[in-house]
């Protein structure tokens, strides 16, 4: 009995550390944003009563009834003064599941609510749910725009064969959430993010139109549509904003991380680019801006990646991952971004909206051909050699 008592005592104790653990930037990164110490959710950061039978009688050995897996790709919003942060936890059974976790400075003490998110079914009940975008809308609704993923059924001999719809659902507390019906489209859709504010009276949405589950194949790029009706939403027109390109980082897809964040000078866009490679799919981050006038037009795209998997983010269940789909902008301008490494553990790295938007706007632009590289390296070893000249 009292041996019992004393394995939760010490599992509590560990559980308590790790939860308190304190974060810290690590230094010389790229002047662009820091990265941490530490991730900031693992699947050890789980409560234990998900996990744990603590009923002696039933579970002798305190043994794990039910283990997770992953922490990782999660939606991000400031609420009610916490870092809020909606994060897919995968349990060893490969289900996905939204839940919330909060801190009180954003880059550490993350503690998950006590229950996981119930989110209510379509008509059609999805298999999996995962990487939640949430949107504040003008409209005064919290939405979390999502990936609901279901067996194609009309491959029936194929177990691997899948479709992917956008889920739409709103809350006004994080707790309970209304399920609206799936974003209707002609193709799959995976990566549909809700911009914040209504254009032309419109709700407007980013979207990534593909040719199969996995494919994005003709789909273009990351595309823009407006839907008169959110709760019946359809895409009538799509219109590709942000294109792919030959020997880029994101050669083979592209998609929105969170909705973008305003500022003076443009609408500042966090997204992920996917390129082909031996060892399968390379996923990292990239930025663009988009102008106030017109969000469906780029004012500027620094050229490559932004964020990459580095040391031990290379390894997980899905190697060579850097995926976003959160970031907190605050009053005093500074930013938070979640990112998830190898779709395994959620990161955090801290920028400025000044430094993010200096960022995009002097970062040269990917001249497509090595030959243009060169030229732009020269630019710049001229341009320091003047500097250096007039000191
Ligand atoms: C996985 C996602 C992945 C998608 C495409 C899904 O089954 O859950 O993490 O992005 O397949 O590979
Ligand atoms: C995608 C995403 C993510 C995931 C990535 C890599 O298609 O939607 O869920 O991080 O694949 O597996």
């Amino acid at each position: 009995m009292g041996e019992f008592k004393n394995k939760i005592t010490a599992l509590r104790k560990h559980h308590e550390e790790l939860l308190n653990r304190k974060n810290e930037p690590l230094a010389w990164g790229n002047g662009i944003y820091e990265k941490y110490k530490n991730p900031i959710i693992t699947a050890e950061h789980t409560p234990l009563e998900w996990r744990y039978d603590f009923n002696e009688q039933d579970n002798p050995y305190l043994m794990q009834r039910i283990m997770m897996n992953a922490t990782l790709n999660a939606g991000a919003i400031k609420w009610q003064g916490k870092y809020v942060v909606v994060v897919r936890v995968e349990g060893a059974d490969r289900k996905s599941f939204f839940a919330v976790a909060e801190s009180p400075n954003g880059v550490d003490n993350f503690r998950f609510w006590p229950e996981p998110i119930t989110m209510p079914d379509d008509v059609v009940p999805a298999t999996n749910i995962y990487d939640m975008r949430l949107t504040a809308h003008e409209d005064g609704w919290i939405y979390g725009v999502f990936c609901a993923e279901r067996h194609d059924d009309t491959c029936p001999g194929d177990l691997s064969a899948a479709t992917a719809t956008a889920g739409i659902a709103r809350t006004r507390d994080l707790k309970t959430w209304e399920r609206l019906p799936d974003l209707k489209s002609k193709s799959q859709q995976r990566n549909v993010v809700l911009h914040p504010e209504f254009v032309n009276g419109k709700y407007a949405f980013y979207t990534r139109p593909q040719d199969g589950f996995i494919d994005a194949g003709s789909g273009g790029g990351i595309g823009w549509a407006l839907v008169d009706d959110i709760t019946h939403a359809e895409i009538v027109d799509e219109k590709i904003i942000n294109a792919r390109h030959y020997h880029t980082i994101m050669e083979v897809k592209n998609g929105e991380g969170p909705h973008p964040i305003k500022t003076p000078q443009g609408w500042l866009h966090l997204a992920h680019g996917v390129r082909g490679c031996a060892s399968g799919l390379r996923y990292v981050l990239y930025m663009y801006m988009t102008s106030l006038d017109d969000p469906t037009r780029v004012i500027a795209q620094p050229g490559g990646y932004f964020l990459v998997p580095e040391g031990s983010e290379y390894i997980g269940d899905v190697m060579n991952v850097a995926f976003s789909n959160g970031w907190i902008a605050d009053e005093d301008g500074c930013v938070f971004i979640y990112y998830a490494s190898s779709d395994t553990r959620l990161h955090v790295a801290t920028s400025t909206i000044d430094r993010l938007v200096d960022y995009c706007l002097n970062t040269p632009q990917d001249g497509l051909t090595t030959t243009a590289s060169v030229e732009t390296i020269k630019r710049l070893i001229e341009k320091n050699r003047l500097t250096n000249k007039n000191k």
